[in-house]
């Protein structure tokens, strides 16, 4: 008889939560137990509408008819194949597929289980680019303060939230990081991309003449940067980024775990900036969150750079187990079925000016001192209470969950990201039901 039948079903200690107050959840749980489309069902039965894509990733909405029965099927028909020296068909499939729809010189796709490990996959990829090159001096990575990369070493190297990163040693050796663009005592309330902050890219200039180009490796960023509260890249600034990259040999890589697949109203955010990266690591929306995969987009001289010596010699000493899973390609496909069906991956493009004064209403309500916003991310920031920052972001989370929407807080700043098929009536009710929620709180 199964072990299962042993467990009391409601009994929450085994389960160490990520990046959750385990103490205070238990005590109160907030569970879901079915989604569909634009909703959430609780355990109490009641509807919760998702204003966060779940984390990020629910892009094409929930429990999508494609999605369901593309996983079904590939489940009963090829569960597993050794992901080394072995292929299947649609993960050659899948990877055409999106590199047809990727930034224009983007040719090649490596797959991953997560962002995290597509940053992990990217910053490798970097420095055994320049050493295939000859030039294995390239090995620093360059971060930026608040980025977010996911939680392996590599990525809390060079991310910059602090948090995330004090408790876990030393780290990389041989990294350096660039400031964040967040300025609010000149840009609050801005709509879409700030006025100001593009000469903080030429930081990057400073740290190359601190260190000498011939040792850095790869620049890393979030063309808008999501985990840490919805900052975005000041007008111009990531041209510069790109030009600086180019002139010192730098590689740039853009974390598009977030912005990609449609968030921003373009494809990714190298086309809404018009901004090419040399990588491209992305996950979440992939496979809109429902079966975990990364995938991290390179150009074709980088990939290129690595088809050298011995044909019967593996290329490049790097990937899991489970990349390109064949039931997670399936969940892609249908994914992408379901993003082409619906033009999911622009539809933000019409939906952001409504999005965006939707958001912006809020201004002037209690506590809220910024507003930011882009495609279809928004952020609201409020004044932290004197002695206890992100309390008064949790409560309005929680208050938010009890009226029945589901939003993000990030310290005290409150993110949106609802998934891309919302509707100009579910951006009122989202958008309503925060307010009475900010009128509610402390
Ligand atoms: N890079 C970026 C830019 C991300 O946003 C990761 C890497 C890591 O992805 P994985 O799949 O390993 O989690 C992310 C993930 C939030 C939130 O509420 C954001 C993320 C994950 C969970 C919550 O802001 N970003
Ligand atoms: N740890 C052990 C003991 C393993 O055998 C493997 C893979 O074979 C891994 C970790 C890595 O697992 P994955 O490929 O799922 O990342």
């Amino acid at each position: 008889m199964s072990n299962r039948l042993k467990v009391t079903p409601n009994d929450l200690s085994a389960f160490w939560m990520p990046f959750t107050a385990n103490r205070q959840f238990k005590q109160a749980p907030r569970m879901f137990v079915s989604a569909k489309d634009m909703h959430y069902t609780t355990s109490d039965g009641r509807k919760v509408l998702d204003g966060t894509a779940g984390l990020w990733c629910v892009n094409a909405g929930h429990c999508r008819p494609k999605i369901t029965e593309a996983i079904q099927s590939q489940a009963a028909e090829l569960d597993y194949a050794p992901a080394f020296q072995m292929g299947h068909p649609i993960v050659f499939e899948l990877a055409n597929r999106l590199v047809d729809i990727a930034p224009k010189g983007m040719d090649h796709v490596f797959f991953t289980n997560s962002g995290s490990e597509s940053v992990e996959t990217a910053l490798k990829m970097a420095i055994a680019y320049h050493r295939v090159k000859g030039e294995g001096s390239r090995t620093r990575l360059i971060g930026r303060e608040r980025g977010y990369h996911g939680v392996n070493f590599g990525g809390i190297s060079v991310g910059g939230i602090v948090t995330n990163r004090k408790m876990f040693g030393t780290l990389l050796g041989g990294v350096d990081h660039l400031p964040h663009t967040h300025l609010p005592e000149k840009n609050a309330f801005s709509k879409g991309v700030p006025e100001h902050g593009a000469e903080l890219a030429n930081e990057l200039e400073r740290l190359v003449t601190l260190h000498d180009a011939s040792t850095i490796a790869a620049v890393i960023v979030e063309p808008v940067a999501g985990s840490t509260g919805v900052i975005l890249p000041p007008k111009g600034y990531l041209q510069k980024l790109r030009e600086i990259c180019t002139k010192h040999g730098i590689l740039l890589i853009f974390d598009e775990v977030i912005t990609g697949f449609g968030r921003l109203g373009a494809p990714f955010a190298a086309d809404y900036f018009g901004v090419t990266p040399d990588i491209m690591t992305t996950a979440k929306g992939v496979s809109n969150g429902v079966i975990p995969m990364g995938a991290v987009f390179v150009k074709k001289e980088i990939h290129d750079a690595f088809m050298t010596g011995p044909e019967h010699m593996i290329e490049f000493f790097h990937g899991y187990t489970y990349s390109g899973n064949p039931i997670a390609c399936a969940a892609a496909l249908g994914t992408l079925d379901t993003y082409k069906d619906e033009g999911l991956l622009t539809r933000g493009e019409e939906l952001a000016p409504y999005w965006e004064d939707a958001l912006h209403s809020l201004k002037g309500e209690p506590h809220v001192i910024d507003i930011r916003n882009i495609g279809l991310i928004g952020a609201i920031e409020l004044a932290p209470i004197a002695g206890s920052p992100t309390k008064r972001a949790f409560s309005a989370f929680v208050k938010a969950f009890e009226r029945g929407a589901l939003i993000r807080t990030t310290g005290d700043i409150i993110a949106l990201s609802p998934p891309l098929i919302i509707t100009k009536g579910q951006i009122n009710e989202l958008i309503d039901l925060v307010r009475e929620v900010l009128r509610s709180i402390d």
